[in-house]
This record gives structure tokens, sequence and C-alpha cells, in this order.
């Protein structure tokens, strides 16, 4: 008797042991990276972790500050890719200020240039709660950091404002509430992601609410350059990338702030903050190229007489739509979303809802302005107008 029970508790032993071994093959399956055509699935896990992390806020090759686009060398590769949270009291159009949450330090965050098939190891440090400065090039940080203390129409002072974050990037496929998942303030998240798909797309905070966070400046954009290049790859003389989005701002009302004040002045500056009802109702207070209502005015896009440009244009919203279009220009080629299979002719006008992207190019037809807008009058009005110019002309 004592046997048989003995022989049972083994068998119940083992199959259990079994069980759960086939059980952890299958979890270890499911987290293995698979192939379906070209594309790359399964990803590890995100890790959420504590790091003593004090140095540049954007670490990384190919990341520029709009409208800037950094070339890519041939084949795939790894971006290693650091963008740490910060936030920064910002100018977006003139005597126009507010304390915004930002990727990087600026509205809009930084350009990130991959290729379809590479993988990017992402690493992001939520550093709401100190105040980081990006008025300096860091020694290590990105080309961005030093484009963007060279000419910053923003101007920005550090400031604290914790907060909880994530990050969410459309030209990842991965599980969101792993890695698109909140990250407390002093805490980092660190994940990858596989550019399956080319084209020009939003990255954006995805903490609640969403409105909230986008309005307060947590988005940019990744343009994922097909493996096989565009067909004009060749032609191409100019590139640009433009990304259009919408401010929701109220005057303070409380003045007790010192940042009020420019450093020596008398003159006290425009402090604004979120207008969230004015964000629930669609009704921006300035609509932008660039993250500033004068961004393409005052330092218009260069061109030449024939050069075939190419935009990399993003419509962040939060919440409107962009009728995007040049004017004196057609659009001679468009990837609708920049993907090579999404091709359109001669469009005078794009439109493009929250979020969407597209390649657009034209032809510069003779010496002169150009405007780029958003043909919604409304907005092009709160500032969607910027200039292309050819650069024998004078603004
Ligand atoms: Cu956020």
């Amino acid at each position: 008797m004592n046997f048989l029970k003995y022989t049972l508790l083994s068998a119940g032993l083992f199959l259990a042991m079994s069980l759960s071994t086939a059980f952890a093959q299958g979890n270890e399956q499911q987290k293995a990276e698979y192939k379906i055509g070209d594309n790359w699935y399964g990803l590890p896990d995100a890790k959420i972790f504590q790091e003593d992390y004090d140095g540049p806020p954007v670490v990384g090759n190919h990341i520029t500050k709009l409208p800037n686009v950094a070339p890519l060398e041939e084949g795939n590769q790894t971006h290693d890719i650091r963008m740490d949270i910060v936030a920064q009291e910002v100018e977006v159009a003139p005597d126009i200020r507010y304390k915004a949450w930002t990727f990087g330090g600026s509205v809009p965050g930084p350009v990130i240039h991959v290729r379809q098939g590479d993988k990017i190891n992402f690493t992001m440090k939520n550093r709401s709660h100190e105040k980081v400065s990006v008025s300096q090039p860091a020694k290590g940080g990105s080309m961005f950091l030093e484009q963007l203390s060279n000419n910053n129409m923003q101007k920005p002072k550090a400031v604290a404002q914790p907060m909880m974050h994530s990050m969410d990037f459309h030209a990842g496929t991965v599980a969101a509430n792993d890695k698109w998942q909140n990250v407390p303030p002093g805490m980092s998240i660190q994940f990858e992601w596989i550019a399956n798909y080319p084209g020009v797309y939003i990255y954006h905070c995805g903490t609640p609410p969403v409105l909230q966070h986008m309005s307060m400046g947590q988005y940019g954009v990744v343009i994922v350059s097909p493996k096989e290049g565009y067909p004009t790859d060749e032609q191409v003389d100019k590139e640009f990338a433009v990304v259009q989005s919408e401010f929701y701002l109220k005057q303070k009302q409380t003045e007790e702030d010192s940042s009020l004040y420019e450093e020596g002045g008398e003159k006290p500056t425009s402090l604004y903050e979120l207008d969230y009802d004015a964000a629930m109702k669609k009704q921006p207070t300035i609509v932008a190229f660039n993250g500033h209502q004068n961004a393409m005015m005052d330092n218009p896009l260069k061109v030449k007489k024939g050069d075939r440009v190419r935009l990399y244009m993003l419509n962040v919203g939060p919440t409107d739509v962009a009728s995007t279009h040049v004017i004196g220009a057609i659009f001679d080629r468009v990837w609708y979303e920049g993907n090579i299979q999404n091709e359109w002719r001669g469009m005078q006008t794009v439109l493009l809802g929250a979020s969407n992207g597209a390649v657009l190019e034209f032809i510069v037809p003779e010496n002169g302005h150009y405007v780029l807008v958003d043909h919604e009058m409304a907005d092009a009005e709160k500032g969607a107008k910027g200039l292309i110019v050819t650069e024998n002309e004078s603004k």
C-alpha cells in the first residue's frame, strides 16, 4: 500500500515537474524573437530600474533637432538611444512661454532617424523632478544637444515638474502595456523595438490623460527610411523634417514666479499654462511648425531653383488635422505615412490626421518664396506657416 502511495506520489510529482518545465519553455518561446515575412516580433520585457545617471539627456547617433535629418550609413544596425524626460520653460510664440514637459529638452523632441530592419535599444530616465539644463552641448551627448544650444528659439530654462510619464513609439510593434508603461519620476525604463515598417512616425507620452501630456509638449518624430530607399533618393537635393502641433495655453493667473522676470531686466515676460478646457474643445491658441510660431518664418528652409525638396512631415495633433500645402508648388511625389507602397502623384494638398505622417516632394520652380501652410486657414492664422526660400532671395 505504501509502495503504491509512493509510486503515485512520484508519478504525480514527475507530471507536475514536466508540466511546469513545458510551461516555462512555452513562456520562453513566447518571449523569444520570431519572424513573419521580413518582420521581427517578440522582444524581451521592458526593464524598470533606478540608475545613478546625471549625464546628457539625449545620447545616440542620428538624433537631430528639427528641421535637420541625420544621414544614415549603409545597412542595418542597432541604435543605442537615450532620451530622458525633462521639464523646461519654453517660448512657443513671441512673448508666450510655458513650463513644458519634454523628451530631451525641446518641444517637439528630437528627430530620430533609423532604417527599416534596425533595432533600437532605448533608455529613458524620468528626470521631471530635476532641473536639467539643455542650453550647453554636453560631452557624450547627441548632435541634437549641440544643435539645440546653437539656435534655440524656445530659449529653454530648466524647471522641475515631477510627474509620471511614458513613451509610445508608433514605429514600434510591441505589447503596449509592457514597453509603453508608466515611469515614475527618478526611475528609468529600458526596452527594445525593431523598425519593421518604413515611415514617418510620431512618438509621444501615453500617460493618461494623453491629451494633457501631449498638449504639454511630449512628442516628436521618428523617420524610418525604407530598406531599399525611396525611388527618388538619388535626385533629392534638400531634405527637412517638419512637425506640426497645437498649443492650448492661457495666461497664468498667479505671477509670483521669479522666472517671469527677464534676467537683469524689469520687464516681466508672459508665462502661460495649459488651457485644458480649450484642448477639450479643440480650440488651439497656437498651431506651430517645429515648436515655435516663427520657427520657419525667422529661419526659412533654404533651397535652390530646380531643387527636388523632400519634407518628412508629421502632424502631431494632439487633436486637429492638417491640410498640408506649399504655396506655388505641387507635391510631385507623396508617400503617405512614408511607406513607398502608398505613392501619390501631383497632390496640391495632403490631409494628415492627428499622428499621420508623409514624405512630400516638390520641385522648386523658380527663385522666390514658397510658404508651407496648413490650408485650414484658421490654423495658418494661428501660426501654421513656414517659409521656404531660394538662397539668393532675402526674406
Ligand atoms: Cu507624460
